[in-house]
């Protein structure tokens, strides 16, 4: 039985899955959640995401929610085929894979996120975009990817000199945060323009992405 991804092809999360998928040379069920009509919040979906939110993953008899964790299943499950994103035969890159993966959750992921939704969502639901909040997150955005470009001068991805899941996390957000005005903040650290170029043309992203072109203005 094939893995079911139940979400949709603009969600930043489902991105996130199908990327990791991709990464490993699988293939999947895109089962759409209608989030216009509520669907995430109904019994249904309810079963597989008690928190009804997309993305959940069904793996045969295995159901799994949260992006990460299922993209790290993912690694895990099929971790000797396509690019090995949890460096499993190597402690210390394996270690580094996981700050680097906590740093996007936990530090990133809050102030990208919350630009990406003034700008992109807030706009598309009929709501009113405070600029207030877009400034103060972009202020913060610029302070990351400061320590993001000193990273980057000096390893090739995040982890280290390998592509790993904690450059794949990033991908989503980073992708519609590049259809924003603001794009200056990343294109003006040449270590960090350089990394994005380089992460954003793997085929696994651009397959994705194309499922996500609809969500540009
Ligand atoms: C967040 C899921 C989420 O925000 C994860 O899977 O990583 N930490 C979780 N899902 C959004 C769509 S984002 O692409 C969602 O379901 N929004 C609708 C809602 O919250 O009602």
């Amino acid at each position: 039985m094939g893995l079911k991804l139940h979400g949709s092809a603009l969600s930043t999360c489902t991105a996130r899955v199908a990327t990791a998928i991709y990464e490993k040379g699988q293939e999947f069920e895109l089962v759409p959640v209608n989030l216009v009509t509520g669907e995430h919040k109904q019994p249904g979906f309810l079963a597989k995401n008690p928190f009804g939110q997309i993305p959940a993953l069904e793996d045969g008899d295995l159901t799994l929610f949260e992006s990460r964790a299922i993209a790290s299943y993912v690694a895990e499950k099929y971790k000797d085929s396509g690019c090995d994103l949890i460096r499993h035969n190597n402690l210390k890159e394996a270690a580094f894979v996981k700050v680097w993966s906590e740093v996007e959750s936990q530090t990133f992921h809050p102030v990208i996120s919350a630009i990406v939704h003034q700008y992109l969502i807030l706009p598309l639901l009929g709501q009113q975009t405070d600029q207030a909040v877009i400034d103060a997150n972009l202020e913060k955005l610029k302070k990351i990817l400061d320590v993001y470009e000193s990273r980057l001068k000096n390893s090739k991805y995040l982890a280290g000199d390998f592509f790993s899941l904690a450059d794949l996390n990033h991908f989503p957000y980073i992708f519609y945060f590049m259809r924003s005005p603001w794009t200056s903040v990343v294109n003006d650290r040449p270590h960090v323009k350089a990394w994005w170029e380089d992460i954003s043309s793997r085929s696994s992203f651009k397959k994705v992405a194309e499922g996500m072109a609809l969500g540009q203005k």
